[in-house]
């Protein structure tokens, strides 16, 4: 190493001294600037005299002056966290809170049970290939009934009580029977009375007029009806729809997705039952249920007869069948070349497997000690 590296150790030995004994941040940051101040500091003083050396002894002391650089910088470093260290032992020192009291505790945020289930039933549907996709909750008439075949007057709607939108725009209460909130509609079209959708399904028939087969969704979204609650129902609620569209598709395919999607959410476990039912834009339908956690499918408890499932020890799911072929032609599909199938089931009633919760009623109390533990 040549003379002038050797200085430049040197400075940096008597550099760290001077840093170590600083007293205060005032006199620290007066080091700063006098060693490796970017203007007037020793080291850029000393590479100032790079150019005038022999080009032989650049490297060496270019390299030296980086070195005592870093042992500046490292000494600043260290003595500014000591610095820092005991200003704070300092002033806790001299504090009139008591620090000795437990800290305040922090809230830590999460997913209602709800919206974690709304995430996986998405996520297992996703791995099945069907994309997730939202509608509106508010509806027309024609969407929510008349072109899922539920023309007014059908008994269909008896079931589907719901909020109406009047034609001022403000809510009335009118049994769906009547198709039209109390009000005579003479030609059906989607200019007709706007409800608080009853199920997810009218997102079937958006959906199949926005797109051409393959199709394959699931609809996630909140559903109301003018019902009595109990263990099992809630006024407003969620629904997840599913759809799949295309070429030979069979009620095969519809048992199989929804067979592994029971599996997949609840493990094999639970026990599924699958049976005919009967809706208007399905045909076949069929029904598919769990059985009961609370009294592990037998109807009854200690107490007497389960509360959770009413006695019958199946705690009903979702609702499902091949999408009718006239529901399929008016959206402009032909039934003979393209098939479908349909489903819609409950969030909260999947919630409830998974929570253990017995009663839906307890999902949007907004108890924070019950959400909290589950
Ligand atoms: C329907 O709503 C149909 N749209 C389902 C369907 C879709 C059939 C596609 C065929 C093809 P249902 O009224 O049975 O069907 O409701 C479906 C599911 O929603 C029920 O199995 C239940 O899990 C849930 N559900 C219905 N009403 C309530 C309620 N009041 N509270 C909580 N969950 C409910």
């Amino acid at each position: 190493m040549s003379i002038v590296a050797n200085d430049l150790a040197d400075m940096a030995t008597r550099a760290e001294s001077e840093i170590a004994a600083a007293a205060d941040e005032a006199a620290l940051d007066a080091l700063r600037v006098r060693y490796v101040g970017r203007r007037e500091g020793e080291i850029t003083k000393a590479l100032k005299t790079l150019p005038s050396l022999p080009a032989a002894e650049r490297p060496a002391f270019g390299a030296a002056a980086n070195a005592a650089r870093e042992r500046i910088e490292s000494a600043l470093e260290r003595r500014g966290g000591e610095l820092r260290a005991s200003a704070l032992e300092r002033d806790i020192a001299g504090a009139a809170a008591d620090l000795t009291l437990p800290p305040r505790r922090v809230r830590v945020g999460r997913y209602h049970p709800i919206s974690r289930t709304i995430r996986e039933i998405t996520r297992i549907f996703a791995g099945m290939g069907f994309e997730a996709v939202e509608g509106p909750e508010v509806e027309w008439d024609y969407y929510n009934f008349e072109a899922l075949n539920i023309p007014p007057g059908h008994p269909a709607r008896d079931k589907f009580s719901t909020l109406w939108v009047n034609a001022e725009g403000s809510m009335e209460v009118a049994l769906a029977a009547t198709g039209t909130g109390g009000r005579a509609v003479a030609e059906p079209s989607r200019r007709q009375p706007m409800l608080l959708r009853t199920h997810t399904s009218p997102m079937q028939i958006r959906v199949m007029e926005q797109r051409r087969p393959p199709v394959r969704v699931v609809v996630p979204g909140r559903c109301y009806r003018f019902e009595a609650t109990d263990a099992t129902h809630e006024s407003v609620f969620f629904q997840y729809e599913g759809l799949a569209i295309d070429e030979q598709l069979s009620m095969a395919d519809l048992k199989g997705v929804l067979y592994s999607f029971a599996r997949q959410i609840f493990g094999s476990e639970r026990k599924v039952r699958f049976r005919p039912d009967y809706f208007p834009f399905t045909e076949p339908s069929a029904e598919i249920a769990f059985d009961c956690f609370v009294c592990d499918g037998s109807g009854t408890t200690n107490a007497g007869r389960c509360a959770t499932c009413g006695g019958s020890g199946w705690i009903e799911a979702a609702g499902c069948g091949m999408v009718h072929p006239e529901a399929l032609r008016r959206v402009g599909y032909d039934p003979s070349q393209v098939q479908g199938f349909a489903f819609g089931g409950g969030v909260e009633r999947l919630a409830m497997l998974l929570t253990g919760t017995p009663d839906i009623r307890l999902f949007h109390q907004n108890d924070l000690r019950y959400l909290e533990s589950v």
